[in-house]
């Protein structure tokens, strides 16, 4: 990240709201939109993520068996970050009560004691900080795989570690400097150099730290993105809805759970991972609404859609996969197939419910041709076992919920058994 304004603009982006977007309405019934305007509307959004945290869970274990427990969660404890503005006045301010020590009866070094000291004091009280953050800022290799690509797809690659070192940086420098300006102050022959020293050195600090500070305010804005993100506790069975974009996804989850993500009839309107909850029985579980995934090769998809990927690779989640095969949403039947097909196999041992959405459109639609292959069959009954859902007509939802509920159950047993073979 080159300095700054790449890190701001880019944090300033994130939050853009998708009821900005020129197209579509909710109540608009039709958009097919083409690949093309998918793309103009990606290329118009630009790459920013927009993660919202809509419930906070506690932090806990991990799937991955080789991991620990404590790695989830590593953003809830980063380091306060002050603004670089308030680190310089308080270092001044404290660096300027600093008196000489008691005794000294010279005058001449008398000053220079007390403008050494106070050199000193002041590169301390800049440094200190800047060394409490980068000890403290996790290093990636070491984070939990998912919040290592929370991380990556966020802020880029490397821009992370970037901006840690550019603190870094600051840090060292004001040392340097502020070591050299002591030592001269120390060795000055009268008061009256001891005092220029010291004006000298004070003002030299503080250009070094107004030159650098901008590293600071980026790592705030890092840690500020960074807390805000949704906190997945993956003990939870966690549902994840998946699915080309616009298809219904979150139009399920708010009839599934307590998470309230955007529905609008257009495609990207969810920009992050939202989390929200869901209780059978007294018993809670996760659900996680994710970013559409098109059709088209893993190094081409943009950030949104390997979010979802991440979530699906990092993180113990059954899959609920929506297929609509109305084409309402803008992907064709056939491209959501070949999706499809890949994402299943890809992640082959997730526990899986698919679901075809908006069946109250599928009537008469023109996907319902009949042709006799493997193609042909999903796109008039979706994958083998798919349920048919319509939230507009309410139709299906009950046995979806019972099946979600089942999902959830099975995920249950299998966290636990994990969890015993990890123990034994
Ligand atoms: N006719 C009909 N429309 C539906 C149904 N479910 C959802 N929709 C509409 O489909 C559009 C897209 O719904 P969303 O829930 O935002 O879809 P999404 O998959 O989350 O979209 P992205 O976040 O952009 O990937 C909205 O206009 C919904 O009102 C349904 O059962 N029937
Ligand atoms: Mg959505």
């Amino acid at each position: 990240m080159s300095g700054s304004i790449r890190a701001s603009n880019l944090l300033h982006q994130w939050w853009i709201p998708s009821t900005k977007l020129p197209i579509g309405t909710g109540r608009r019934r039709s958009s097919r939109l083409p690949i093309g305007l998918i793309s103009a509307l990606e290329a118009r959004l630009g790459l920013s993520l927009c993660l919202c945290q809509q419930l906070q869970t506690a932090t806990g274990a991990v799937i991955d068996k080789s991991s620990k427990h404590e790695m989830v969660g590593a953003f809830q404890k980063l380091p306060m970050v002050m603004p670089s503005i308030d680190i310089l006045s308080s270092a001044q301010r404290k660096a300027r009560n600093v008196t000489p020590t008691k005794g000294i009866a010279n005058i001449a070094k008398r000053e220079r004691n007390r403008g050494a000291k106070q050199l000193d004091a002041l590169m301390k009280e800049l440094a200190v900080p800047l060394r409490v953050y980068t000890e403290n800022f996790p290093n990636k290799r070491y984070l939990h795989p998912y919040e290592s690509s929370l991380i990556e797809l966020t802020f880029g690659e490397g821009n992370y570690e970037e901006v840690l070192g550019r603190v870094d940086a600051l840090r060292k420098r004001l040392i340097s400097v502020g070591k050299q300006h002591a030592s001269l102050c120390a060795k000055s022959s009268s008061k009256r150099e001891a005092e220029e020293q010291l004006s000298e050195g004070l003002k030299k600090l503080e250009e070094v730290f107004q030159l650098g500070k901008n590293a600071v305010d980026d790592l705030l804005n890092v840690a500020k993105t960074l807390r805000a993100m949704p906190v997945v506790d993956p003990q939870i069975p966690t549902l994840c809805l998946v699915g080309a974009p616009n298809v219904g996804k979150s139009s399920l989850v708010r009839i599934l759970s307590t998470g309230k993500p955007e529905v609008c009839n257009y495609p990207f309107t969810t920009r992050g991972i939202l989390m929200g909850h869901i209780i059978f029985n007294y018993e809670r579980f996760q659900v996680t609404d994710t970013p559409g995934l098109l059709r088209r090769r893993y190094d081409d998809r943009n950030n949104l859609e390997k979010l979802t990927l991440a979530v699906l690779s990092h993180l113990p989640t059954a899959v609920l996969y929506v297929h609509d095969l109305s084409g309402e949403c803008g992907t064709s039947p056939y491209d959501q197939f070949i999706t499809y097909k890949e994402i299943r196999e890809r992640f082959e041992d997730h526990l899986w419910l698919d679901v075809v959405s908006k069946c109250d459109l599928l009537e008469d639609s023109p996907a319902n041709i009949l042709e006799d292959d493997v193609a042909g069959r999903y796109k008039r009954f979706g994958p083998d076992g798919a349920i048919r859902v319509s939230i507009k007509n309410e139709v299906g939802v009950d046995e979806l919920k019972n099946r979600v509920q089942d999902l959830l159950g099975s995920q249950m047993a299998r966290l636990r058994a994990e969890k015993t073979q990890v123990e034994s």
